[in-house]
């Protein structure tokens, strides 16, 4: 007999696809619901999940906020998200449940950083517009002033957020020779500072308007919802291009999209959205931009890792000790 047939094995419910070999090892371990088709869960069945599971693996599809949570039956004790960010999630609702929370961090850091790198590339070079002209076949050969873009090398690169993520893109960053700037509510170690070269903006608004490129790299929170709001997106210098791969409601889309139409802003790099899977229209019919499906953890070796985490928190908390990634609320 295995040992893991001895105890009562807990009950988990799984909202989206995953991995296949993460979704065999869950079924090993645990009597745990998965969800083949992998429709995102409605209100009503996250309602039911939260009924009956003793935890519950959502991903960023599902809104678990303080209605969900009201209605968690007391056997839920665990909430093992799949992903890093956990503003889905209502915290304060969580922690007075006294549900404990986890995430996936440090597993998507160097996917994430990596494609923010391909935006920053990719927007300043005109790639996906060169991509776009000749494959409706409109492209009638080399001219000198065809498509002409803006050097990378030798600019400089504004972080905002300067966790796990912020700092891989610096390191990408300084391997282009791009010098590095940042802002974060405290400034990073010393020695990190001195390694990647990096300056610190203390003021978010001074480093704005001095960069000429800005990438997005902080968690979504109260305090950072909109944090690029129409008067600090009017900072940026007009050749100045944006990078997002955190979340969409840091940045006033909107506004965003009246800038870069102007050309106020020169060029977008987004890969998350306000309102998604809804692009706001107006993105959608600017050629400055380039628009991605919100991929930047989406790497075979990063999904099975996140799960591989899941799979962690599950089993320590389940052995009664305290989990890896418990998010702290
Ligand atoms: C994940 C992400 O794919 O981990 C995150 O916070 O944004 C994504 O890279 C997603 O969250 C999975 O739930």
């Amino acid at each position: 007999m295995s040992g893991t047939s001895k105890v009562k094995r807990p009950v988990v419910i799984v909202t989206r696809r995953l991995p296949d070999n993460v979704e065999t090892r869950m079924a090993e371990l645990f009597n745990v619901t998965l969800n083949l088709t992998d429709k995102p869960y409605t209100k009503k069945q996250l309602i039911e999940a939260v009924k009956v599971a003793d935890v519950l693996v959502p991903t960023v599809t599902d809104q678990i906020d303080a209605d969900v949570i009201a209605q968690a039956g007391d056997q839920l004790k665990l909430i093992a998200n799949f992903g890093a960010g956990v503003d889905h999630i209502d915290l304060k609702a969580l922690s007075e449940k006294k549900i404990i929370l986890t995430n996936t961090p440090g597993v998507l850091t160097e996917d994430t950083a990596s494609l923010a790198m391909a935006l920053l590339l990719s927007v300043p070079r005109r790639m996906f517009e060169g991509e776009k002209i000749l494959r409706s076949g409109e492209w009638t050969g080399w001219t000198p002033t065809f498509l002409m873009g803006h050097r990378i090398q030798g600019k400089r690169l504004g972080i905002i957020g300067m966790g796990r993520i912020g700092q891989a893109i610096a390191r990408r960053a300084r391997a282009f020779d791009i010098s590095v700037h940042y802002h974060n509510r405290t400034p990073v170690p010393h020695h990190i500072e001195e390694d990647l070269e990096a300056t610190y903006w203390k003021n978010l608004d001074e480093m704005m308007g001095r960069m000429d490129f800005v990438s997005v790299n902080c968690p979504l929170t109260k305090e950072t919802q909109h944090l690029l709001d129409r008067k600090r997106l009017k900072r940026m210098q007009p050749h100045a291009v944006l990078i997002n791969t955190a979340r969409g409601e840091i940045i006033d889309e909107n506004a965003l999209a009246e800038l870069l139409e102007m050309n106020h802003i020169a060029g977008a790099g987004l890969d998350v959205f306000e309102e998604e899977p809804s692009i706001n229209p107006k993105l959608l019919e600017l050629n400055n931009v380039v628009l991605l499906p919100h991929m930047g953890s989406a790497t075979i070796e990063a999904r099975v890792e996140m799960g591989e985490k899941v799979l962690i928190n599950i089993r320590t908390f389940m052995d009664n000790h305290r989990p890896p990634d418990r998010v702290l609320i």
